[in-house]
């Protein structure tokens, strides 16, 4: 009996130095040490051994059983080891690779000049107005002084939906709005920024659809010296604190009077270049006297208030600022296009 108990004991060790994960390592534990092993049915045997023989041979069923089970609990905590080595190898980072480039997005250009226009007017004390892109003809035009027969009406001219809704052709109905809703007739200090639409063929310099901002101010004193320092803030902000304006009498139905607005060429400082067509000049937006009838349509006294507007076509003040010389650039999202600015 002795002799088979330590060659089970040996056979059990031999097993164990094979295993090479913990379920097998289980099934050896079931087999050596479990209901139906070996030294179970040695126990079972004890009973028929002499009494005298009982204690010793129980005795060394017992060691054996223990040392099986130490070098089961010794391979155990082996394999374990081993599993966390594997992962911790497994897991280790290589802080010397180079690491992944995550692409990052910006506001596109056209967001960016719309903002920095609105940074500059908010500097001087307005508030940013918006209103919708489909809007009545009430508001877009006969509110801001251009009767049923004017030529900007005309179907050939702007995109209508029915009979009276259009999208809008300039942002000027916001501004309507806004004098239209300030019921106490208190002043106004606003720019309305957004989408216009008019129905025109795409090429390089025109497009069916684009971006104004524009500016107005009502008050009982806003006078065309305010607008003419406003302009010249605005232009060397846009442009640089070197340049200069120069007004050009002009017509707008809305405006009286009414002015272009040119800023002393960036490129050459005024002296002459391909960039001005040597004049030393370049167009950049309109603007006028808010007309006597447009405040009135409104609401607001011509003999106590007077006020000036300016509107900008962001398109224009962009390709100008970054040397664009194809306004579809702005809409066809070519990421080579678009991630140089
Ligand atoms: C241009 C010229 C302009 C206005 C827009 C305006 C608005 C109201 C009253 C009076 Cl509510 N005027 N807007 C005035 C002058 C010029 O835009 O060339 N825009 C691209």
């Amino acid at each position: 009996m002795q002799e088979k108990i330590n060659q089970l004991v040996q056979e059990a060790v031999h097993a164990l130095k094979d295993v090479k994960n913990i379920n097998e390592l289980m099934l050896l534990k079931s087999k050596y040490l479990g209901k139906k092993s070996a030294f179970n049915a040695f126990m079972k045997e004890l009973k028929n051994l002499p009494n005298e023989e009982k204690p010793k041979v129980g005795q060394m069923i017992n060691h054996a059983k223990n040392k099986i089970s130490q070098k089961i609990n010794d391979v155990k905590t082996m394999i374990e080891e081993r599993k966390i080595k594997d992962q911790l190898k497994k897991e280790t980072i290589d802080v010397t690779l180079p690491g992944k480039r995550i692409p990052v997005g910006k506001k596109h250009i056209l967001t960016q000049t719309i903002e920095e226009i609105e940074d500059i007017f908010i500097g001087l004390g307005y508030q940013i107005s918006e209103g919708p892109e489909q809007e009545k003809d009430r508001f877009n035009f006969e509110m801001l002084n251009l009767p049923k027969d004017h030529p900007a009406r005309d179907m050939q001219d702007s995109l209508y939906i029915d009979e009276e809704s259009l999208l809008r052709t300039h942002t000027s109905p916001v501004q309507v709005r806004t004098l239209l809703s300030n019921t106490d007739k208190k002043p106004v200090k606003i720019i309305a920024p957004g989408r216009v639409y008019r129905k025109d063929d795409d090429d390089q310099t025109h497009s069916h659809q684009f971006h104004q901002v524009e500016v107005l101010v009502v008050d009982e004193k806003a006078s065309l010296s305010d607008l003419k320092g406003t302009l010249l803030v605005a232009a060397q902000k846009l442009f640089g604190e070197k340049r200069d304006i120069r007004l050009r009498p002009s017509y707008f139905p809305f405006t009286e009077p009414s002015v272009e607005v040119d800023v002393s060429c960036y490129v050459c400082q005024g002296k002459g270049c391909s960039m001005c067509k040597q004049t030393g000049w370049i167009e950049i937006l309109g603007a006028g006297m808010v007309n006597n009838n447009v405040l009135e349509a409104s609401g607001y006294d011509p003999e106590k208030f007077q006020g000036f507007a300016i509107g900008f076509g962001v398109e224009r003040i962009a390709m100008l600022k970054y040397g664009i010389d194809d306004i579809r650039q702005l809409y066809t999202n070519d990421l080579r296009f678009n991630s140089q600015f």
